[in-house]
């Protein structure tokens, strides 16, 4: 099981490291590359075509259309993290990914969503993997757990 992480420049790196951390501990396979759809995009065409990852997640600011190439070179499912880039905060990154025209899909995540990217491609990888599927189970309960425990700190703060 591998996931692809293409990032359109190093600078969204501080953003997208969160998903390559989720992706590890889920101990799936990463494969990361800086590739741009502007202004490499031979090397984001070599990079899909080649890649043997069952998703990939593209990330991208500004003018982002990064996540839409990708798709456009590959039936797999692709994941979009609009990245928050000056002046626009990211909205520009967000209607850019997720506005796609009819027949190439990008499942898109909130802005900076990297870790919910990482969920996301877990998610559909443990439609096929049972171990995945009950890790992911696992997570959901100690999440509830550790707002339970905030919520009880929280009231004992209160009292
Ligand atoms: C996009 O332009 C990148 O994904 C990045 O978010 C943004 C700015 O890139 P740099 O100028 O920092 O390389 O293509």
């Amino acid at each position: 099981m591998k996931v692809a992480i293409i990032m359109g420049s190093d600078s969204d790196w501080g953003i997208m490291k969160s998903a390559v951390e989720t992706l590890k501990n889920f101990s799936v396979e990463v494969e990361l590359t800086v590739a741009s759809a502007h202004r490499t995009p031979q090397k984001v065409h070599d990079f899909v075509r080649n890649s043997d990852a069952q998703i990939f997640i593209a990330a991208a600011g500004m003018a982002a259309h990064l996540a839409g190439v990708v798709a456009s070179f590959t039936t797999k499912p692709v994941i979009g993290v609009p990245i928050n880039s000056e002046p626009f905060k990211g909205l520009d990154s967000l209607l850019s990914t997720v506005q796609m025209p009819g027949g190439i899909p990008v499942a898109t995540m909130a802005v900076n969503g990297a870790k919910n990217a990482a969920l996301f491609a877990t998610e559909i990888l443990a439609l096929q993997d049972d171990e995945l599927a009950k890790k992911l189970i696992s997570y959901r309960e100690q999440m509830a757990a550790e707002i339970e425990i905030k919520d009880k700190k929280l009231k004992g703060e209160l009292s």
